[in-house]
């Protein structure tokens, strides 16, 4: 069950020749071009991106290809090698906030986002494959976005930096898909390096590569996909942001980012909703953490940010209340069986935990882990290693 990350970096270059082929095969002519873009988890700062907060994801070696090459018929063309089905034929004039279903809105979105920007962005063809898991809270949404937007920039002669493509990328899941999601998933895509993790202020949107090459420490992160994904994931996600909204509000302050770790006590005593004081207690402490790990990162102390992620993971779990108990059990776990960190990654209800272990104890963690998956009747578990990686590229 423990697959590496070589597994899945099998060769950038060779990835892109295949997704070319495919575009030539599925459209009858070479693609201008190959660009690919991560998945990602975060190491720590969760639920804080639409708070004004700190994040800091690191990209995985898993990608979306992107084989393109611009069309005058005004037609936005889409082929996924991985989901069966024709080529889908957009006319660029129906490509309207909400219209357009399934994968096909993603980029959909994102040629909708860029010529409502402002971008002389025309029709495309677009071959896509990934081998970023779906439905596991690693950002494949990110990854298609971030990737089909570069893509489409170049192929008309833009030359965006990547803050610029995440908010692209946002601004199509936000207002054309229909997600409410922050900024960290598509920043991680565009802007990660290999061997750092992002350190991203969301507010003034600052970033910090913050090295972290685990290797040279002695020291493995593992994934665990749990491969569940409860069905209130998107009701759940765009509720605990209201509540976010209003303890804001209630406190004053334009977010709470504005609320410092030591005035906590002092606006907790403000809010009248218990909820709503559970919601402020976990961001305000989770920005304190990022710091936290930041420090010790910068301090060349990477193992001791293990316990600092498993805390993280119990303020998710019970002021933010975005755990499972797929992913309660796999932290727990690891956690009982030696690993030095463990937590919860991305928006929850599902998807994927994070492990962080010395190197020579990751093989029997994860046997643990998916031990203790199947003796409690979860879904088998799939769990591979994380490698930071680098983010948005043009291969070809
Ligand atoms: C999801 C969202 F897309 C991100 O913007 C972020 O809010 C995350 O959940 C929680 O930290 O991945």
């Amino acid at each position: 069950s423990t697959v590496t990350a070589d597994d899945a970096r099998a060769s950038d270059t060779a990835r892109a020749s295949d997704t070319a082929r495919l575009f030539e095969r599925i459209f009858g002519a070479e693609p201008t071009g190959v660009w690919a873009a991560p998945g990602r988890v975060n190491l720590i700062g969760e639920h804080t991106d639409y708070n004004d907060g700190f994040v800091m994801p690191l990209a995985l070696p898993h990608t979306t290809t992107v084989a393109a090459a611009p069309r005058e018929d005004g037609v936005l063309a889409l082929y996924s090698a991985d989901l069966p089905g024709p080529v889908a034929v957009l006319p660029l004039e129906d490509l309207t906030p909400g219209a357009v279903p399934g994968w096909t809105g993603y980029p959909a979105g994102v040629l909708w986002a860029l010529r409502d920007a402002g971008h002389e962005v025309g029709g495309a063809s677009l071959c896509v494959a990934s081998t970023v898991p779906t439905g596991a809270g690693l950002s494949s949404s990110a990854a298609l976005e971030v990737a089909s937007a570069m893509a489409l920039c170049e192929l008309y002669g833009a030359v965006p930096d990547g803050q610029r493509l995440a908010r692209i990328a946002q601004r199509a899941e936000n207002a054309f898909v229909g997600v409410p999601c922050g900024i960290m998933d598509q920043m991680a895509s565009a802007c990660c390096t290999a061997g750092h993790v992002l350190h991203l202020d969301t507010r003034d949107m600052a970033v910090r590569q913050v090295p972290f090459d685990m290797a040279a420490e002695g020291l493995r992160l593992l994934v665990v996909d749990t491969r569940v994904k409860h069905d209130l994931a998107d009701g759940g996600y765009a509720e605990r942001r209201a509540g976010c909204e209003a303890g804001a509000e209630a406190l004053g302050v334009p977010s709470l980012r504005s609320v410092p770790r030591d005035g906590l006590e002092d606006a907790l005593a403000r809010l009248t909703d218990p909820g709503v004081r559970a919601l402020v207690r976990h961001v305000v402490t989770e920005n304190e953490r990022v710091a936290r790990v930041v420090g010790l990162l910068e301090a060349g102390r990477a193992r001791d940010i293990g316990p600092v992620l498993t805390e993280g993971h119990t303020s998710l779990r019970d002021d933010f209340g975005v755990s499972c108990p797929e992913l309660d059990l796999v932290v727990g776990t690891a956690v009982a069986a030696g690993a030095l960190g463990a937590r919860m990654t991305g928006g929850g209800f599902g998807g994927s935990a994070i492990v962080l272990a010395e190197a020579d104890a990751v093989g029997e963690l994860g046997e643990r882990v998916v031990a203790a998956s199947a003796a409690a009747g979860h879904p088998q578990p799939r769990v591979f290693e994380a490698v930071p990686s680098t983010g948005a590229r043009r291969v070809l």
